[in-house]
């Protein structure tokens, strides 16, 4: 059984802030969103979960849609989506989150239906507007630290997820209740990214 199952078909979910580890089922690792249901999952680290048959941080189950925002998705396993299972006829809307260091291809591509990848980090890339395929350079992910170095590719290469409307969700702070945007690069808006100063990730790192 998955960490986070709501059992209501048609129901709708809204997992934010939280962080779900080192759990495992057959789909959906951590999280696991049944058909017809609409989830919201913001702002949450998704690590160290293992599906056996798809879906080892999220899987979307078919007919359910998902928006995956600003989040962290490392050290999960699966052989079918190791950070996201993607089942037929799901509508899965990934922005401004970090798929890196799993174990498994990051997102299956099903048959019918697919993930929307936008402004994220996906570990041997995806396509879609903004993404990377770089190490975002966490703190300690060993220790459960996912915040990111100075540096890291993740900081401010990211988009106000409002303005996109397949997202449409208002992001103003981050996993540890610091406010979004900051310009941590130090260089101002407008050059990465967007040009909006949203980092990539659950955690913005705080301007100097
Ligand atoms: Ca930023
Ligand atoms: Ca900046």
């Amino acid at each position: 059984m998955a960490a986070v199952f709501f059992f209501a078909a048609y129901g709708s979910l809204l997992f934010e802030g939280n962080r779900v580890a080192g759990n495992s089922a057959t789909y959906g690792g951590g999280i696991y969103t049944p058909g017809y249901s609409n989830a919201r999952i913001i702002n949450s680290i998704v690590t160290d979960n293992e599906a056996t048959t798809a879906g080892g941080g999220v899987y979307g189950s078919s007919y359910s849609s998902a928006r995956v925002v600003n989040s962290t998705l490392s050290g999960n396993a699966s052989p079918v989506g190791a950070a996201i299972g993607v089942s037929s006829y799901c509508g899965v809307v990934i922005a401004n989150t970090i798929m890196w260091g799993n174990t498994g291809q990051t997102i299956n591509r099903p048959r019918y239906g697919a993930a929307s990848v936008i402004y994220s980090i996906a570990q041997n890339g995806y396509p879609g507007m903004g993404n990377l395929d770089v190490d975002p350079d966490f703190n300690n992910p060993i220790a459960g630290n996912y915040g990111l170095q100075s540096g890291s590719p993740a900081i401010d290469t990211g988009v106000d997820p409002q303005t996109i409307v397949a997202v449409n969700i208002d992001v103003v702070d981050d996993f540890l209740d610091n406010m979004r945007s900051q310009d941590g690069d130090g260089l101002g808006a407008g050059s990465t990214g967007d040009g909006s100063d949203y980092d990539i990730g659950a955690i913005e790192v705080v301007a100097n």
